[in-house]
């Protein structure tokens, strides 16, 4: 199934990213919605795991305990949550549903109907007509930005956390499951920043060592004029090319903006940094997405 016509591959060639509509129908997004509701309904995170999920390093991983967590969660279904959502006693001071940031690593792999979407035919479409030949799939999301508290996601390249050699051979998929807005905290790009490689790496420390990860470089400082808001309708998708930086803003608004996200990389001629936070396990080799 082909929604990808040929000056969406140029657009995204070009600029590092590209919006194309419809790559879902309503009622998907919505089922996609559902699902996520009862795994959220059925959630229960023991008190030592309820983490804020944060882009800043230290904040995110200021614990050995939140630090593994989040580097064990590549195979699993796991929760993050947004700052002040814990009492401390490490209960919940808003409702559950509107506690989390987001749901990951594994959606793709263990909840049938992500599993479903992510293998999709018009999803495998979009990977051929780019010209991918043996496309795994790294990760998965949802990410909720929940309204009024769901807070930034600092610029940034998504090579920086899952590097490859050569670069150039992940893209990220981010699926709008309601219409995403400047107000509601869309992403925003600098376009053509997918050519200049990148200003830092994510690395793995040795074994036995803390803290479990470190940066190799520093983010850049991006003029902030450059970035482009990029509002996507209900259904529509936004390819992103590895290195190209980008951003998303606090949610200002009274709306949710849900969305699915997963990543996929070319293998052929490949090689996966050892040293990435994520890799590949026994319970979970990357699955190869031209299959189910
Ligand atoms: O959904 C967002 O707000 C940001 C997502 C993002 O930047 C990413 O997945 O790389």
């Amino acid at each position: 199934m082909d929604i990808m016509a040929d000056h969406y591959v140029q657009k995204y060639q070009e600029d590092g990213y590209v919006v194309m509509d419809g790559l879902l129908t309503p009622e998907e997004c919505d089922q996609l919605r559902c699902r996520m509701a009862e795994i959220v309904d059925q959630m229960d995170v023991p008190e030592h795991c309820r983490i804020t999920f944060s882009t800043n390093h230290d904040e995110q991983l200021k614990t050995q305990g939140n630090a593994d967590y989040f580097l064990t969660s590549g195979d699993k279904i796991r929760f993050f949550f947004e700052k002040g959502v814990f009492d401390d006693k490490g209960e919940f001071t808003v409702p559950r549903e509107h506690s989390l940031n987001k749901v990951g690593h594994a959606l793709h792999a263990w909840d049938p109907l992500y599993k479903k979407i992510t293998h999709s035919p018009k999803v495998q479409g979009i990977a051929k007509n780019l010209g991918l030949q043996s496309p795994v799939i790294l990760q998965s999301m949802y990410i909720f930005k929940q309204p009024r508290i769901g807070g930034e996601v600092a610029p940034h390249q998504d090579a920086t956390f899952l590097h490859t050699e050569p670069l150039g051979r992940v893209m990220g998929l981010w699926i709008a499951l309601e219409d995403t807005t400047v107000d509601n905290g869309c992403l925003w790009f600098i376009p053509g920043t997918q050519n200049s490689g990148i200003s830092r790496r994510m690395v793995r420390t040795p074994e036995g060592t803390y803290p479990l990860t470190d940066f190799i470089g520093r983010e850049q400082a991006y003029d902030e004029d450059k970035f482009i808001p990029t509002p996507v309708k209900k259904g529509g998708v936004v390819l992103i090319h590895g290195e190209v930086v980008h951003r998303s803003m606090p949610n200002t608004s009274d709306h949710s903006r849900h969305v699915y996200t997963f990543h996929l990389m070319e293998t052929k001629d490949t090689h996966w940094s050892p040293e990435n936070w994520l890799q590949p396990t026994e319970e979970l080799p990357f699955p190869a997405l031209y299959t189910e």
